[in-house]
């Protein structure tokens, strides 16, 4: 029996137009609101910065950017925070949407933060040796500090080397980066803001077109594409293609209309072992909002003449593109789906989980258990309550075979840890493997870093 959240957000996809037997995989982050999505394909795995917006929030609340990896598209680890707008000394808040590129070795988070002096938005850059971070802000100001709109920054690296900076809201500008990928070669340009640049909008001044923000440079055979937030609000996602990274820009239509309990959307686009993905944000958790929204991704599909077929928000990505091997240690917060589990980080262990009530759970596909199987079950877990919390290991449901039940000992808090195991029933082959957590508390029923099957 699959769960009542489940088949909620299933049917919220459903009622908003795709007809589909498929279980929701979006949104793909459920233990924290993200938003603004940034992937980066690096090294064969896809890294996925987002934005953060804090629970409850009434407004743009965002202190920090996460960062998400895959190698299959359905299982996400969860990093952490990678950096925040304290990243930035000259910075107070409104660590809004980022971008992070890759040239030679390094790794470049583009970053629309409030400046302190200026009380707006101003876009920074900061530079790692690691796609992981830490990062460090090499200049100690603003890379480009234009206007009150100075937001949303994407970065393309050409074919030639050349590294384009487009940005803004509600004008566009670009800006040629240097090869430092730290300064910009001139003056920022605005974009021309025409009809048939981004479409028409009628009834505001400073609006005249569709465009709105968070623009995301990309190109495929040839073709460049910008990729947009429009409006009026709540937006959509609309696009302009062009021969050249300067345009001059062709609106193309939408390439995403308006759905999903969230007043914005933010594109991102990544290619990744053949395919092309699309990703956005919605509302479309349980407390999901325009401040607490959560980034999804489904694959893009175009005509011959390189326009995308226009996208519905759909469930997503059900099919793993790779096994995971649960004979090596799989971290608690690598996960395809969960209910009630929120995730979070300390000095002790990284980045850990924690279930929220009883029953609460999380979902690994696709875990490949061979042709001989697993003899035992060995997890990292900790609880701060005595007695009767235990963590089941189920296969291909939470109500599937149970392969094992490990009892969870009071540990004391989430910087004390215990490895418990016990024996696991044999299972062979691929099978989707279900953690559901138990316990009596209220809350925080108890914390899970790691585990690992052994044969
Ligand atoms: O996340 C804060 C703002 O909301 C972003 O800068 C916009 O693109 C919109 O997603």
């Amino acid at each position: 029996m699959k769960s009542i959240f489940r088949h909620l957000t299933t049917c919220l996809f459903v009622a908003a137009g795709c007809i589909t037997t498929a279980f929701a995989q979006n949104p793909i982050i459920q233990t924290n609101y993200t938003a603004d999505p940034a992937p980066l394909v690096y090294n064969g795995k896809v890294y996925l910065y987002t934005s953060h917006d804090e629970d409850n929030s009434t407004w743009f609340v965002m202190n920090n950017w996460k960062l998400y990896t895959t190698e299959d598209m359905v299982n996400w680890t969860d990093h952490g925070q990678v950096a925040g707008y304290k990243t930035f000394d000259w910075s107070n808040g409104d660590a809004w949407a980022i971008q992070v590129v890759q040239r030679n070795g390094k790794f470049y988070l583009y970053a629309p933060v409030k400046s302190k002096d200026k009380h707006r938005s101003a876009i920074g850059v900061a530079v790692s040796d690691s796609p992981y971070g830490p990062f460090y802000d090499p200049l100690g100001k603003p890379l480009v500090s234009v206007s009150n709109g100075d937001i949303d920054p994407t970065v393309y690296i050409d074919d030639d080397g050349q590294a384009y900076l487009y940005w803004g809201n509600p004008d566009c500008y670009y800006a040629k980066l240097n090869d430092d990928m730290i300064s910009v070669k001139g003056e920022p340009v605005p974009v021309p803001m025409t009809e048939a640049s981004f479409g028409k909008r009628d009834g505001v001044a400073n609006r005249p077109t569709l465009y709105e923000e968070g623009p995301w440079l990309y190109k495929r055979n040839s073709l460049y594409y910008l990729i947009w937030a429009g409006g009026p609000l709540p937006e959509h996602i609309g696009y302009s293609t062009s021969k050249s990274p300067l345009g001059p820009w062709k609106n193309q239509g939408t390439l995403m209309a308006t759905e999903g309990r969230s007043f914005t959307n933010h594109p991102g686009i990544a290619d990744y072992k053949g395919k092309t993905y699309f990703f956005y944000h919605n509302g479309s958790l349980p407390g999901g909002s325009g401040f607490n929204r959560s980034v999804c991704v489904q694959e893009a599909a175009f005509n011959k003449d390189g326009t995308f077929k226009p996208m519905k928000m759909e469930p997503g990505i059900t099919k793993s593109l790779k096994p995971l091997n649960p004979y090596e240690k799989v971290e608690a917060e690598t996960i395809a789906w969960s209910e009630n589990v929120k995730a979070s980080q300390n000095a002790e262990v990284g980045v850990f989980v924690t279930a929220k009530k009883n029953g609460a759970y999380t979902e690994v596909k696709s875990v490949d258990f061979g042709k001989d199987g697993a003899s035992s079950f060995y997890a990292r877990v900790g609880s701060t309550h005595n007695g009767d919390v235990s963590m089941e290991v189920h296969a291909d449901g939470i109500d599937g075979q149970l392969l094992g039940t490990v009892k969870v000992p009071l540990t004391g808090g989430n910087d004390r840890w215990a490895v418990v195991s016990t024996a696991a029933q044999k299972i062979t082959g691929v099978h989707d493997i279900y953690f559901v957590f138990k316990g009596k508390a209220e809350t925080d029923i108890l914390f899970f870093d790691y585990w690992r099957f052994a044969k």
